[in-house]
């Protein structure tokens, strides 16, 4: 059991991970576990939070194939959780305010001892009270201390407001992110390019940071890199795509690529870009958003409202990848794509518009804790 307030959270480190020797790993390195949350929220997830739960569920079991899962729900979930996972899915009572541990869980470190320790960002619910999403966010701001506690991990603590979403490395030095989210004045308005540069290299071990523009066309996080843009090997990203010239993400993900394809990494290597096809475009429907709780605390979610949906918010397993689905005639290819690019994986759909509607997807859900290389 976790009950963390901040009254009963480990000291953090008083020193910066690069100093000490530490670096984020790529998500393609091999994994330990993988973290998420349980949804319960009834103003993110409609009909008392039924269909995403199942599906969280079925993201849980796909992503167990390939390693470990552990889940956190609050008291007032176990039973259901329990109800719906499979008996070796570890679950973890842990109070949050929604469910998007890729945002509020740790990021987690390793030196080339075989150490692991967990970075705990700042966060404020994607924007505070200046476009944030919900308010309050102060249970979420627990979370990564109480999944570092539960792990008896170090811990520290950064002065940055910033999402895992936000951000992806190749494990060699090169970051990935967007100006849209980290440049956004609700998240480091002090904050210059070159302070958040100097703290993403302190903090993650990165030399070369790739600012993108834009995020996808009305992604609710502020342009979150990891719904447009991931990299699937040193070298290599996969870039969000349509060639529909009228779609509003044609010039965002044409802008990206033009970024990219003038780019180097911290190797000096070019990138190789593999474009993936969007679904949709997707909307949310009037009876889906009828089945959401209202509440002033939080952003309405209306029926015609265009989502944010892309295959590349895609989580990797150990040996796995484990795409969103949306039962759109692009699925099939975004898995034949994704079997051409991860030859060595195997790929693996879940249907995955009920995560969509909270905003995200089968990445933001989930948070891969890296095995200690030695
Ligand atoms: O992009 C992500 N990493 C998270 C999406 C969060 C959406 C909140 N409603």
């Amino acid at each position: 059991m976790n009950n963390q307030t901040e009254s009963n959270m480990s000291t953090p480190l008083a020193s910066v991970p690069r100093q000490d020797g530490f670096f984020m790993p790529a998500e393609f390195a091999p994994h330990d576990k993988c973290w998420m949350l349980w949804p319960e929220r009834e103003d993110t997830w409609r009909l008392q939070a039924g269909p995403a739960q199942k599906a969280f569920a079925n993201v849980a079991k796909a992503i167990n194939r390939f390693e470990p899962v552990a889940v956190c729900a609050s008291s007032r979930q176990l039973e259901k959780a329990r109800s719906l996972l499979p008996a070796d899915i570890h679950i973890i009572e842990m109070e949050s305010d929604d469910a998007w541990m890729r945002d509020v869980g740790p990021t987690f470190i390793v030196n080339r001892q075989g150490e692991i320790r967990g970075i705990d960002w700042e966060f404020n619910a994607w924007g505070g009270l200046d476009g944030g999403l919900y308010y309050p966010w102060e249970r979420d701001n627990l979370v990564a201390s109480g999944v570092l506690e539960s792990e008896n991990l170090k811990r520290y603590k950064a002065p940055l407001i910033l999402e895992g979403g936000s951000i992806h490395v190749d494990g060699e030095g090169t970051l990935l992110t967007t100006e849209e989210c980290l440049l956004n004045q609700n998240r480091n308005p002090d904050l210059s390019k070159a302070d958040i540069e100097t703290l993403l290299q302190e903090h993650l071990g990165v030399e070369k940071i790739i600012w993108l523009g834009r995020g996808c066309y009305e992604d609710e996080t502020d342009g979150h890199v990891d719904n447009l843009c991931c990299f699937s090997k040193p070298g290599e990203v996969i870039l969000t795509w349509t060639d529909d010239p009228s779609d509003p993400q044609y010039e965002i993900s044409q802008n990206a690529y033009d970024t990219l394809r003038n780019a180097v990494d911290a190797r000096g290597r070019s990138f190789v870009i593999h474009k993936l096809q969007q679904p949709g475009p997707l909307y949310m429907t009037e009876e889906e958003s009828r089945g959401l709780k209202s509440d002033d605390t939080s952003l309405p979610r209306e029926g015609g409202e265009r989502l944010a949906g892309s295959y590349v918010n895609f989580y990797l397993a150990n040996g796995g990848v484990v795409v969103p689905q949306f039962n759109d005639p692009r699925d099939l290819n975004a898995l034949e794509t994704l079997g051409r690019i991860f030859p060595d994986r195997q790929v693996v759909g879940v249907q995955s518009r009920e995560i969509l509607l909270g905003g995200g997807n089968i990445h933001c859900i989930t948070q891969q804790q890296p095995k200690g290389i030695v």
